[in-house]
This record gives C-alpha cells, sequence and structure tokens, in this order.
C-alpha cells in the first residue's frame, strides 16, 4: 500500500479554498476538493504488517489541537510535474505534531525519506514544463482566514491515470 500522513482541513478552509481554485487557469489540473490536504509524512510503499504497526504508533500520539494560517502561492517539482500550492505558516504546534509523527513512525520500523518539511496545500498540478506564472498570479491576493485543526490521518494513496484516489484508514484526534 502507498500511505501518507495528511493533516485534515475542516469544511470552512475547504470551501475556501474551492473558490480560490476557481479563479486558476482553465487548463490546469485542479486537486478535487476531497482530496485538499496538508501532507505530514510520505511513507511511501508499506506492508501490511509495517501498516498496523505504524498505525498502532500514530495511535499514541496525544497532541493538541492548534489553529493553521495559509499563506502565499508556491510552486513545488520540476521537470516531472509541478504543484501549485499555498504555504502553511510555520507555527510550532504543527512543527511539533510532524516530529512527533515522524519518531512514532521511526519507533515502529519504518524508514522515512529525510526532507526539510515545507508544510503546504497543494491546488493543483502542472506538467514539467507549463509555464506556472498564471497559476501564481491567479493566487497572489489569496487570503484563506486561519482555522483549527483537530486531526491527522493515515491515508491509502491509489495512483490512477487520472490522479490518485485517497482512502483515510485511520483518523487521529487532536485534543
Ligand atoms: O499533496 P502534496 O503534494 O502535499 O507530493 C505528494 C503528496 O503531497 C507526496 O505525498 C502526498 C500524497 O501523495 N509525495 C509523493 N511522493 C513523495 C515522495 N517520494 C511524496 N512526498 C515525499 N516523498
Amino acid at each position: 500500500m502507498r500511505l501518507f500522513i495528511a493533516l485534515d482541513l475542516p469544511d470552512e478552509p475547504l470551501a475556501a479554498l474551492s473558490a480560490v481554485m476557481d479563479r486558476l487557469p482553465g487548463d490546469i489540473r485542479r486537486v478535487p476538493e476531497e482530496n485538499l490536504h496538508l501532507t505530514l509524512a510520505f511513507l511511501g510503499e508499506t506492508s501490511q504488517e509495517m501498516t498496523q504497526a505504524a498505525h498502532e504508533g500514530l495511535d499514541t500520539i496525544r497532541a493538541p489541537h492548534f489553529d493553521l494560517t495559509l499563506n502565499g502561492a508556491t510552486v513545488y517539482g520540476g521537470r516531472h510535474g509541478q504543484a501549485v500550492a499555498l504555504e502553511a505558516e510555520g507555527e510550532a504546534p504543527l512543527h511539533e505534531l510532524h516530529d512527533r509523527i515522524r519518531a512514532r513512525l521511526r519507533g515502529a520500523g519504518l524508514q522515512l525519506e529525510r526532507r526539510r518539511f515545507r508544510p503546504h496545500v497543494t491546488l493543483a498540478r502542472l506538467p514539467g514544463r507549463a509555464d506556472p506564472g498564471p497559476a501564481l498570479a491567479a493566487l497572489c491576493a489569496v487570503t484563506i482566514p486561519p482555522f483549527p485543526v483537530h486531526s491527522f490521518s493515515l491515508v491509502q494513496s491509489t495512483l490512477h491515470d487520472n490522479g490518485p484516489l485517497y482512502d483515510t484508514l485511520a483518523r487521529y484526534p487532536l485534543g
């Protein structure tokens, strides 16, 4: 199973993000509203046994809920495809949650990639060679009011030609 950990976004910011995405140029591939999330960790292909171990570790996390702020638009990626995203403000509780999740996953025996955590919500994807300028211009004045986040999830991602299908395997509340 291809797995990742997502911070769940509540309905209000999801609706606001959907409205924002309506401003994007027509030829861009938008992320469906039900797929919008902030990736906290990427596990990649994971066995049934390691998935269970990961779940048991994540289930012991006791962390507070917190407010999240989404800021300016940015582009990630390169030749193999680009993601147009809104960056999340780096509040301490978000980074603490990220660190705790990684620690629990490592404790469960998973090997995680070492990448700098750049929290963001991907709104749309573009081919590698496309000019991201019009999408960034459309998003430059966007402000999403800060919102509370109350849970994160273990998500299975199944890749299809027309985009990934996400299935939430387990949800973990933030206190
Ligand atoms: O929605 P975003 O872009 O934040 O980019 C992938 C997506 O995040 C990311 O995991 C999320 C669900 O697929 N992802 C995919 N492959 C990855 C990898 N090898 C990866 N993140 C880190 N390493």
